[in-house]
């Protein structure tokens, strides 16, 4: 079943060269890495063959594609790595992308190069012990002394944490103010005061990290805040808009990926005499699987076409995410199931998409808050 009729050439391009480069250095060490190895000679891969800045221009270092190209390229990394999917799809779409769209000329200059060649591996530090879904009560504190800020607070489950150069970093300028108060800053992660508290035990994703960062009366030039200060809520959702596309795009590559595994053991895998795919619950389970990648898939890109066509998107990516992610999480399910004992041993991919898939439904907004955020447009 092929989708190359929505596609143009360069997109075709761009996706059969990362499913390539998928297919030959990430999925063969896809279960190492699982056991909690940081990629990091696949991420210098990544960043030789400009998938680190895939959407940044040429100018800058950047792989200069559209937003349905870094789709279809999350697509393929997702389905051959969770771990190396999470650090690439955080790396790309919440700090790469943001420092492009929306930093200054000196910004782009010092952080973007290093950034898109993965020298440089970002962290989007929105999240905090007591703010997560409810994104305007962060606590950080970014105090102005003249013309740098001390910033201060405690951010937690910040995705390759352990191992970013550069922290976008969302903090109150002014606390009155509530949402209109939050500022964003870049933080380079050799700061005086920048500490990795710890990492994570978390249920699946192992090869990368999620820690808890400590800024401790870090000093940073005003020159290191990206926007307008007040204009962090604002840079926030509208950067989360754009990375729910990638999300779904993961979640599409995870759902793909079980489908991909429980098609090739229903061919191989015989009971009563004949291979499972034989059997009618077995072949429908597989229609069913196909329909959610199919639909994952058309929402996806339907969401990445209107970024790319500078339309309004953010009900389209929450969407596309909702979907998406819900498929991914039911395909990792039907696909354990579908291949009985060995679903559930760590021998078989499926197992590690099913730890995987669930916290697809969770960061980058939990579905629930997506629902509202799709009913708000819906009844607004
Ligand atoms: N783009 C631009 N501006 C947006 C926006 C968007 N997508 N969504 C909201 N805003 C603006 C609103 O227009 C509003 O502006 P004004 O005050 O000028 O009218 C302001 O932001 C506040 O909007 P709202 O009242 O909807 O904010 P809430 O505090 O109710 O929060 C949700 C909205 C819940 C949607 C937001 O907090 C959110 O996305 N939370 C999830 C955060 C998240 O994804 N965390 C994961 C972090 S990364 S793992």
């Amino acid at each position: 079943m092929q989708d190359n009729g929505f596609l143009s050439e360069e997109q075709k391009m761009v996706r059969d060269m990362v499913r390539d480069f998928c297919e030959r250095e990430i999925a063969p060490q896809a279960s190492e890495i699982d056991e909690g190895r940081f990629p990091a000679e696949v991420v210098k891969g990544m960043g030789e063959l400009g998938l680190m800045g895939l959407t940044v221009p040429d100018a800058y270092g950047g792989g200069g594609a559209d937003p349905v190209s870094m789709a279809l390229a999350t697509e393929e990394v997702a389905a051959a790595c969770p771990s190396t999917s999470a650090i690439f799809a955080a790396h790309n779409s919440l700090v790469c992308e943001p420092v492009y769209r929306f930093g200054s000329e000196g910004q782009k200059e010092k952080y973007l190069y290093g950034l898109a060649d993965g020298s440089c591996i970002g962290a989007f530090a929105l999240t905090e012990p007591g703010a997560g879904s409810d994104a305007a009560s962060l606590t950080t504190s970014a105090v102005r002394e003249g013309d740098a800020y001390r910033i201060n607070g405690v951010k937690r489950f910040i995705t390759s944490g352990k191992q970013a150069g550069l922290c976008l970093l969302f903090a109150v300028t002014d606390r009155a103010m509530r949402h209109k108060g939050l500022s964003a800053f870049l933080v380079p992660s050799e700061a005086v005061g920048f500490e990795v508290v710890r990492s994570e035990e978390k249920m699946g994703m192992h090869g990368c990290s999620i820690s808890e960062l400590r800024f401790d009366a870090v000093e940073l030039p005003e020159a290191n805040r990206m926007g307008d200060e007040g204009q962090g809520f604002e840079l926030a959702m509208r950067i989360l808009d754009s990375g729910r596309i990638i999300v779904a795009a993961q979640g599409l590559g995870f759902a793909r990926a079980c489908l991909d595994a429980s098609v090739a053991y229903a061919r191989e895998r015989e009971t009563f005499g004949v291979p499972i795919k034989d059997h009618q619950p077995v072949a429908w389970k597989l229609a069913d699987m196909a329909v959610r990648v199919h639909g994952a898939r058309l929402l996806t890109l339907k969401a990445a076409r209107l970024k790319e066509a500078g339309a309004p998107y953010s009900a389209e990516s929450a969407i596309a995410k909702v979907f998406a992610t819900d498929a991914a999480q039911r395909n990792a399910e039907e696909g354990v199931q579908l291949h009985g004992g060995n679903g559930y041993m760590r021998e078989y991919p499926v197992e590690r998409f099913y730890r995987a898939s669930k916290v697809t439904q969770i960061y980058e907004g939990t579905n629930e808050i997506l629902r509202q955020v799709i009913a708000k447009h819906l009844l607004n």
